[in-house]
């Protein structure tokens, strides 16, 4: 039986992915080269460095480490500024219903997010307190599809790996998950999520 769930943020909590995608594409912009949402597509789940290492192949830009910090930086701040402005009518449809479904079934919750900006996302939510422990971007050294993340968000659930189910909506997430020795459902598609154990199009999906 599930005994703790562990959600990804960006993709199954809420649509960030779009301010990400504005601020990237601003960046690019900056730097003389278009970036689509096609582009993007290759970057969900991936953490901030990898995003912009991705991005300048993109571009077929080459930069250096402290050219490469710099441009992390103006995206982030930019990013910032939109998720400074998110309202918690952003939420994708049945999120807080399923993670308030759950807490009254006694199921431990943790978020297993590669962003670093997760905190002040959920408390801009208004959900922090629907978890029970936060791992983020900030707590792991390692990116998905590493295990990282969910092992040491199993950890702070004080669960077996195997008691746990992953919520993921990027391929790499799900083989993160898999790595770990949780169940695995997929947000999304099929066709990209075909490694989970089961694939939804949505939390509104599971709800009772
Ligand atoms: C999210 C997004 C990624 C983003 C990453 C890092 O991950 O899907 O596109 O690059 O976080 O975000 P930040 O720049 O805020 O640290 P997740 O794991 O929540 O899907
Ligand atoms: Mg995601």
């Amino acid at each position: 039986a599930m005994k703790g769930a562990i959600f990804d943020l960006d993709g199954v909590i809420v649509d960030t992915a779009k301010y990400h995608y504005l601020a990237w594409r601003a960046l690019a912009n900056r730097l003389g080269f278009e970036f689509t949402e096609a582009d993007n597509e290759r970057l969900k789940g991936v953490s901030r460095m990898r995003s912009l290492q991705i991005l300048l192949e993109v571009g077929g830009m080459d930069a250096d480490e402290a050219e490469r910090e710099q441009m992390a930086e103006l995206k982030n701040k930019e990013y910032v500024d939109y998720i400074s402005r998110l309202e918690s009518s952003e939420l994708l449809p049945g999120a807080k219903e399923y993670l308030m479904f759950l807490r009254s079934r006694g199921v431990r919750i943790a978020l297993g997010s590669a962003s670093k900006n997760a905190a002040f996302i959920l408390e801009r939510l208004g959900i922090t307190e629907l978890f029970d422990a936060v791992v983020d971007g900030t707590k792991v050294a390692k990116a998905k599809p590493d295990p990282e993340v969910f092992l040491t968000a199993s950890a702070e659930l004080g669960l077996d790996p195997a008691d746990c189910v992953v919520f993921e909506d990027a391929a790499a997430g799900v083989e993160a998950a898999k790595a770990a020795g949780c169940r695995v459902v997929g947000i999304g598609s099929a066709d990209i999520l075909g490694a989970a154990d089961q694939v939804v199009g949505g939390l509104d999906a599971l709800l009772p």
